[in-house]
């Protein structure tokens, strides 16, 4: 346990838990729901691990009020969710299912009945259907349909929501979902999944207009981040690190922040037409930052498909996930971000950082999380140094309120600071549910800085 006090975060921190549609809510079938890539995928055979899917997953689609009760009790300023684009629009555009809408309508004042701002994602990942049957995010139209469906939602909610966060980790959606096929749609593009990336960030700026449109904000994105460890002392060495930089943290969000795509990737950018880069460029409210634990990156053996070879970062504890645990390279990242975009970087909120491990209740039926204690410990104290650094953190939001059904890896992976028996629904806050409230607390408590 640790056992120095946590140091003072600045006033108006926010305090956040980020949860996404189709890992929690289950009811796949229920009130007019339409499928999406992720129904497909799961359902096929060999896809995830343990043969299980989201259908009904945390069932939070009827148990919403005991969730928000949950994150009251810990005493969260904010709860990051998403909206599942085929609940409220099953086929992706046109007719609208207003049992979808009515779902995140019911959430969202729960949430503010209890003092907590809904911060809401558009699209984490399930894209509906027939939209993918279209072509999903290889097909330009899917970034003026997301663009519909958010003005669509910022109708219903837009009066209490937050923030909007567009798009979650378009980078990993290209790249495990259609670079190497891990994640839905299961496509095995490698570098010619470009247009997803463009599409995606073309989806996102037609979506910023929108809502500013609107007069819905502010607005944000939320990237998945790596800092990069180049590992061997070789010039293709060091090439390879430079590489992957580019592809996991500079491809969304150089072009974000105004500066276009970095072009020493080589990609065919012929899906890019006139005026893209400026719709894309739209102004950010916020950047959201998710970080999980740095990449070591190597020269590819001859043979590669690809122009790097990622190998293990040895030498740091590890999750039931095998990643290493680095809260210094939380530290690093922000800084990195700081030095790189200067006066073009908004403010940042940690829009997700957690950890997942083997946790079983025991005998009297609680459940002991240590190193999930240390890993937030560690990771909250790396951002806090990275505000002394100067970097302007404004939030920090744990992944994940509830154990969950975490995509390919099934039900075998939990990130939940509340364990959840998938057969009975019980939740059980774990201990670092209470240590994460108490941190809470006092931090709410103390005099802002
Ligand atoms: O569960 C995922 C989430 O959906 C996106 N970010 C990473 C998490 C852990 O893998």
């Amino acid at each position: 346990m640790p056992t120095a006090p946590m140091p003072q975060f600045p006033a108006g921190f926010r305090w956040g838990v980020s949860t996404s549609a189709y890992q929690i809510e289950g009811a796949a079938d229920t009130d007019g729901r339409g499928p999406s890539s992720w129904d497909t995928f799961a359902r096929t055979p060999g896809r995830i691990i343990d043969g299980s899917s989201g259908d009904v997953a945390c069932d939070h689609y009827h148990r919403y009020a005991e969730d928000v009760a949950l994150m009251a009790g810990l005493g969260v300023t904010a709860y990051r969710f998403s909206v599942a684009w085929p609940r409220v629009l099953p086929t992706g555009a046109g007719t609208v299912n207003a049992s979808g809408l009515d779902f995140y309508d019911r959430l969202v004042d729960e949430l503010l009945a209890h003092g907590i701002d809904p911060v809401a994602t558009l699209f984490h990942w399930d894209l509906p259907q027939p939209l993918e049957d279209a072509g999903g995010w290889l097909n330009r139209d899917t970034a003026p349909r997301f663009a519909a469906y958010a003005d669509l939602v910022a109708a219903r909610l837009g009066d209490r929501v937050k923030l909007w966060i567009t798009l979650n980790e378009p980078f990993i959606h290209m790249s495990l979902g259609h670079g190497m096929g891990v994640h839905a749609p299961g496509r095995t593009l490698l570098f010619d999944a470009f247009p997803v990336a463009h599409h995606q960030l073309l989806g996102h700026g037609l979506a910023v207009a929108a809502l500013r449109a609107r007069g819905s904000g502010p607005v944000g994105i939320a990237n998945n981040y790596s800092p990069v460890r180049t590992v061997g002392g070789s010039r293709a060495d060091a090439a390879a690190a430079a590489t992957y930089e580019a592809l996991h943290n500079r491809l969304f969000t150089d072009p974000l922040l105004g500066r276009g795509y970095p072009t020493e990737l080589g990609f065919d950018t012929a899906a890019v037409r006139d005026g893209d880069l400026a719709v894309i460029a739209a102004p950010l409210d916020v950047l959201g930052v998710n970080y999980y634990h740095p990449t070591a990156v190597r020269a590819p053996e001859e043979d590669s498909p690809l122009p790097f070879d990622l190998v293990p970062l040895t030498g740091y504890p590890r999750t039931a996930f095998d990643w290493p645990v680095v809260p210094d390279g939380l530290r690093e990242l922000l800084g990195w971000l700081h030095r790189s975009y200067g006066a073009e970087l908004p403010p940042v909120q940690i829009t997700e950082s957690g950890c997942a491990y083997d946790d079983t209740p025991d005998a009297d039926g609680r459940v002991h999380d240590p190193d999930r204690i240390a890993y937030l410990d560690g990771h909250l104290r790396a951002v806090r140094a990275a505000i002394d650094d100067g970097v302007d953190v404004t939030g920090y939001f744990v992944w994940s309120l509830l154990d969950n059904w975490e995509w390919a890896e099934g039900f075998t992976k939990r990130f939940g600071l509340v364990h959840v028996d998938y057969h009975t629904q019980r939740r059980t806050p774990k201990s670092s549910y209470a240590w994460l409230r108490d941190v809470i607390a006092a931090a709410r408590r103390e005099p802002p800085r």
